[in-house]
């Protein structure tokens, strides 16, 4: 018996997942969209390939709720990108209002799914779904560090002219500006990045990372990034179906853990078929945990511009 996937939103991100899930035959895949005949369309064009992929996974669109029933993963992009110049804080206002339907939604149709939510802001997004939902805080994560640490990834691998597998990076805190690359975990084959590269670039590579979101959505000019966001919670839940315990750095719901009590925020954790089933805390130096705690201090600011 195949797994189900569910995914809410079938625009720009939507639709690499469902093409990839159905592609790796993570499971049999449902496009969910509100606007008519979209999903539909992407869900039968995907279908229709399959034989060149060998995949064997269902693919269908919906317009209602009742049909992503069942689901073990849920991945929700539902809601407004960014347009050049704009924050990700910016979209806050429009997508609460979209993501408090979705998850009644997703409450109401797969009350058992481990839901990944990647729509901006992230981790006031993150936050409103559990919230709404009342989902357990295992399962109920976002997608952004994962992201942001695999940017860095390949900042570094192409300054070094490696492969993108010997790097490791990680990136915590909030998914936005504030963002806090730690360098320090940041290394080829286990050879620290600081012995390798020069502070001044790395310097240089860690503000392209907060900026890099930014940086393609003023090259496309109508959306934001959709590929390396699509691989990123596609890696989160692979790892949950497969029960791989990697670790990821996800935003969380912290409850104690980095000092931090009741809000999400990104931290290095391990996913396996328990979903979010630990949180890693990593050392922090002094500088390290300045940065961090300004993260903090604005994720908490944009939660407390929401009303449940
Ligand atoms: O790292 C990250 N977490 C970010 C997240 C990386 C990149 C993009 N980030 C955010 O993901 C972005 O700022 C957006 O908030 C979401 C989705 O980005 P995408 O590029 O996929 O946006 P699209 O192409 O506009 O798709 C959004 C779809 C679109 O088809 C709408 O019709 C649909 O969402 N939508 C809805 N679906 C379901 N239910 C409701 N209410 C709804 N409203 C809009």
């Amino acid at each position: 018996m195949r797994k189900k996937i569910a995914l809410i939103g079938g625009g720009n991100i939507g639709g690499v997942l469902a093409e990839q899930a159905a592609y790796r035959e993570l499971g049999d895949v449902v496009l969910f969209d509100v606007v008519e005949g979209l999903p539909q369309g992407k869900a039968l064009d995907m279908a229709e390939g399959a034989p060149l992929v060998g995949t064997d996974s269902k693919i269908s669109g919906a317009n209602e709720y009742a049909d992503i029933a069942g689901s073990d993963v849920v991945i929700i992009t539902a809601g407004l990108a960014r347009k050049p110049g704009m924050s990700r804080d910016d979209l806050l206002k429009t997508n609460l209002s979209i993501m408090k339907q979705v998850a009644e939604g997703v409450r109401d149709n797969a009350p058992d799914a481990f839901v990944i939510v990647i729509s901006n802001p992230l981790d006031a997004m993150v936050y409103t779904f559990k919230e709404v939902s009342g989902f357990p805080k295992h399962r109920v994560v976002g997608m952004a560090g994962i992201l942001d640490s695999t940017r860095l990834r390949s900042f570094i691998a192409w300054e070094l002219g490696v492969s993108v597998k010997d790097v490791t990076a990680l990136v915590l805190g909030g998914h936005g500006d504030t963002m806090v690359p730690l360098v320090r975990y940041c290394t080829v084959a286990g050879v620290p990045i600081s012995q390798l590269i020069s502070p001044e670039r790395i310097d240089e590579m860690v503000e392209r990372t907060k900026g890099a979101g930014g940086e393609v959505v003023g090259l496309l000019k109508t959306g934001s990034a959709f590929v390396s966001p699509a691989l990123s919670a596609l890696e989160m839940a692979e790892a949950y179906l497969r029960d791989k315990k990697r670790v990821f750095a996800c935003a969380c719901l912290c409850e104690g853990e980095y000092g931090v009590d009741g809000l999400y925020v990104g931290v290095p954790c391990v996913m396996g078929a328990g979903g979010v089933e630990r949180i890693l805390e990593v050392e922090l130096d002094s500088d390290e945990r300045k940065l961090f705690e300004a993260s903090v201090d604005h994720v908490k600011e944009l939660v407390t511009q929401i009303e449940i």
